[in-house]
């Protein structure tokens, strides 16, 4: 049996503690680069967000191989301002957080109405806009209203309601005999739900184009 010296015990125990020292460092640096694989892999995927939409708004003849979301809030001949246009339409997001009535008074103040939706096409570009501009998707309103009879949907702008519906699993629910307005973006499918009037939510406009 071999005879081990306090000298011989120290260095051990040193040996022991560097052996758990350089654990400690590697553990340490895994989940460096474990937290920066984590991030590196959110900013791709909101780039990949951002390159959609991007996608989704700039109609096709105004794209240009180096196309980024900027082009997005270029002046548009067929809009005012601060508008994006799809089909003979122009969309505008209001960020401000107003009730459903104060949401529709807003647009028509702008020449249009809380926006009316006719196709998954029409409901993907809003939903680009949306994203483009707050990098999320708020509950937000628009247009379509059952107020004025329980169950008899209409678009505020006097469309047709019922080309294409986008509502939630078991929605609309009219929830405690109140709800009348609709919210998009409700859940993780980003569908339709109706709500309560009186909340306070981001809205999204439409108008025609100016007429040339
Ligand atoms: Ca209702
Ligand atoms: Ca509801």
């Amino acid at each position: 049996m071999a005879t081990v010296f306090p000298d011989d015990i120290g260095l051990f125990q040193q040996d022991k503690q560097s052996t758990h020292d350089s654990k400690l460092k590697y553990v340490d640096s895994f989940s460096k680069e474990a937290s920066t694989m984590k991030t590196m892999t959110f900013i791709l995927l909101v780039s990949l967000g951002l390159v959609c939409a991007s996608e989704l708004i700039i109609p096709s003849e105004n794209r240009t191989d180096d196309s980024s979301h900027v082009q997005v809030y270029s002046r548009n001949p067929n809009c005012h301002e601060g508008w994006q246009q799809y089909g003979e339409r122009c969309f505008r997001f209001i960020d401000t957080a107003r009730t459903w009535a104060e949401a529709e008074r807003f647009c028509l103040l702008q020449g249009g109405n809380l926006a009316s939706v006719h196709s998954l096409s029409e409901y993907y570009f809003i939903e680009g806009l949306i994203v483009t501009i707050t990098h999320g998707t708020p509950l937000t309103w628009i247009g379509g209203s059952d107020a004025q009879q329980e169950g008899l949907w209409l678009w505020s702008d006097g469309s047709r309601f019922g080309a294409f519906l986008h509502w939630g699993p078991g929605l609309p629910d009219n929830l405690n005999s109140a709800e009348h307005c609709l919210q998009m973006n409700n859940g993780g499918g980003l569908r339709w739900n109706d709500m309560r009037c009186s909340t306070t939510y981001p809205s999204v406009c439409a108008r025609r184009v100016i007429s040339v």
